[in-house]
């Protein structure tokens, strides 16, 4: 029996001020056995109920009210828990699905990379923005620092921090919606997307002490002139990428290529001006081609002087420009099978190399090889010795500088055109020029003198020394405008004759001043950047020829500008350009952006071709037919277009010229003390 059951049944009517609940098998058994119906036990239940007393009844229902209360409290917070942990683990599923191996912080703020090749043949053209707000005009010194906004430390590049902004972006449709992009220079690069760091094993290159500074500025927008040169990019960019990609050179009229060293010229050339101009989808394409199919292991030969200036100084300013260690182990490749060129009896090197077969020999006529050639090498190889910390590079550019610096046969200053690579001596003596042959030794001997810190006195000396030759034996004015123009000297016999490549000498004169030589280089600067525009402006086209001859006496009907029958090409070539953005960086005078914009509109009158490319012309004389030639020089792009971008920039940083030093085909390479 059941205690509860015997203890009540003894004491009488139960009591009703205690609860007593019995539910044992032994009472059902009291009851008239045991019986599970649904029935009996509703009615058993309720008879229990029944039986016990208000106050128990009382307490059982405020019990259940107390646990149903509790019980839906306990529910909605462990539903909402339930709910945002569900969410979440949905969100790393969707971000892990999109960027295989990347969590974007935030998705909605930073989009998602896109394949470089997701545009294939896909060439939006550019339509001028409004800008949000006219341009930033900064004059003054160049060191000149700007406010220091907040910092994102996640998105560096070695030389630069890249900064998030927020920029309006022309839709599919056509309407303006903001969209965080990532700016760098004018690059824009979406995050995640900044290239490696490179490899451990390379001697890490010393950081521009300015850096820092230079990460504060706001990122300065790009304008409609700038715009231009970007469209006129691609569309150069469309002819070489459809007709003759990984080839040296476009032939636009014939849909073709040629061929000179077959190492991808244009597209090498190209790529630092890519990166600058921000032209990300195209710098990827192209990125891709030089990790794949860039080979030198090739039975080729090559000009030495002229794979150093385009292919290894290009692979060495990208490398710089991007952190990418890709063109760094490029560079150090070419620049390891050109070093044959310099195994001769002086030490002078050779012209040619066969960078697969690691000989070298000079031209086929001569054993000479060309002044400027030899001398306009230095920056590039003296900048790899210092990335790799191998300093036979260094040590056989610089030989050659020395013992040209020790040698007779210049004339106050000025070189020869040639150097025998046996001799080790000047040959052709008494020809005196800027020009062809001779520019570029000019041009790098200050440029090396402030590469390296302003500290190899006999390359400031004999700068120094050959610019009072030019004045003394080259200069003189022409007429009826008495332009101020540099001649050549032939055995004592002066010639009014210049070539359109001695518009170099502008720019460098200005660089030279900026760098704290004689003010009076500036003045000759200003007076002769002013010829090389009218080299432009006299001629028919607007464009200048490859040679002009300038009067010394005034004729009636005559300029001052004379063109032989075979001098009236125009190749594309940059000098000019150039020395007019040194002139705007150092000056600020508007003239020179405006004298640049006119000649950018004749480059795309004359010499665009509809189906993509330019192409040089046979003569500038004659608008209605300039006589397209055919061919797209890798410097259009190397350098033409680059310095056009860089001259209507407003941006002092964009290529801070105190901390780096374009090598003789455009590639900007850190100067290693910055000013
Ligand atoms: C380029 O290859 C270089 O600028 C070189 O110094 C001279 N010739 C062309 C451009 O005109």
């Amino acid at each position: 029996m059941y205690a509860g059951a015997a203890a009540a049944a003894a004491a009488g009517p139960p009591r009703r001020d205690f609860i007593s609940v019995s539910l044992g098998p032994e009472e059902a058994v009291g009851t008239g056995g045991y019986n599970n119906s649904k029935a009996w036990r509703r009615r058993s239940c309720w008879r229990k109920w029944k039986q016990l007393s208000r106050l128990q009844r009382s307490v059982i229902l405020f019990l259940f009210a107390f646990l149903a209360v509790c019980g839906v409290i306990s529910y909605t917070s462990m539903g909402e828990a339930w709910k945002s942990l569900t969410n979440k683990s949905l969100d790393d599923q969707r971000t892990e699905q999109e960027i295989p191996g990347v969590k974007l912080a935030n998705p909605a703020v930073l989009p998602a990379p896109q394949k470089a090749d997701a545009n294939r043949g896909d060439y939006p053209e550019l339509l001028p923005q409004k800008q949000p707000n006219p341009p930033h005009v900064r004059r003054g010194p160049s060191n000149l620092q700007i406010k220091a906004p907040r910092r994102d430390t996640r998105l560096k590049t070695r030389h630069s921090t890249i900064r998030a902004v927020e920029e309006p972006v022309q839709t599919d449709k056509g309407e303006k919606t903001e969209k965080s992009i990532i700016s760098w220079r004018g690059a824009v690069i979406e995050p995640d997307q900044n290239t490696e760091p490179p490899s451990s094993k390379i001697k890490e290159p010393e950081k521009p002490s300015s850096v820092e500074a230079e990460d504060q500025k706001e990122p300065v927008p790009i304008n409609e002139r700038q715009l231009a040169v970007i469209e006129a990019f691609r569309h150069a960019w469309r002819g070489y990428r459809d007709f003759a990609w990984g080839h040296d050179e476009l032939k636009p009229l014939s849909k073709s290529y040629s061929e000179w060293f077959g190492l991808g010229l244009t597209l090498i050339d190209a790529l630092d001006t890519m990166w600058i101009l921000g032209l990300k989808e195209e710098f990827e394409e192209a990125r891709k081609w030089v990790a794949n199919d860039l080979v030198f292991d090739k039975n080729v030969d090559v000009n030495l002087f002229e794979s150093t200036i385009r292919i290894l100084g290009g692979l060495l300013s990208t490398y710089h420009l991007s952190g990418d260690s890709l063109f760094l182990e490029k560079a150090k490749d070419i620049g390891n099978r050109l070093m044959p060129a310099f195994k001769t009896p002086s030490k002078i090197p050779y012209s040619d190399v066969n960078i697969g077969r690691g000989t070298a020999h000079p031209p086929r006529w001569t054993s000479d090889s060309t002044v400027a050639e030899v001398t306009s090498i230095q920056l590039e190889f003296r900048e790899l010795s210092r990335l790799t910390g191998d300093e036979k590079f260094q040590k056989a550019v610089d030989e050659v500088m020395k013992h040209v610096h020790t040698l007779s046969g210049k004339n106050d200053g000025l070189v020869p055109m040639f150097i025998n690579t046996n001799s080790g001596q000047f040959t052709h003596l008494g020809v005196y020029t800027l020009g062809a042959r001779a520019d570029s030794y000019y041009e790098y001997l200050l440029k090396q003198w402030i590469q390296g810190g302003k500290k190899e006195n006999e390359l400031l000396e004999d700068y120094m020394r050959a610019i009072e030759g030019v004045k003394k034996h080259l200069l003189r004015r022409s007429a009826p405008r008495k332009l101020t123009f540099v001649g050549e000297l032939a055995h004592g016999h002066f010639s009014a004759k210049m070539d359109h490549l001695v518009c170099f000498l502008p720019g460098t004169l200005a660089l030279g001043a900026h760098n704290g030589l004689d003010a009076d280089h500036m003045k000759l600067a200003e007076a002769l950047i002013e010829t090389c525009y009218q080299m432009y402006a006299q001629v028919e086209t607007g464009l200048s020829p490859e040679i002009v001859h300038f009067n010394l006496h005034a004729q009636k009907g005559h300029k001052d500008v004379e063109i032989k029958p075979a001098d009236r090409h125009n190749l594309l070539r940059p000098e000019t350009v150039e020395s007019l953005f040194y002139m705007y960086r150092f000056t600020g005078d508007k003239k020179y952006q405006d004298w640049g914009w006119e000649i950018l509109q004749n480059f795309n009158k004359y010499t665009r071709v509809p189906t993509g490319g330019y192409t040089s012309i046979n003569n500038v004389q004659n608008p209605s037919n300039p006589e397209p030639r055919d061919k797209m020089e890798s410097f259009f792009l190397g350098e033409t277009l680059k310095y056009m971008f860089l001259l209507f920039s407003d941006d002092i940083d964009l290529i801070n010229l105190d901390k780096y030093i374009f090598n003789t085909e455009a590639h900007p390479l850190p100067i290693w003390v910055p000013a």
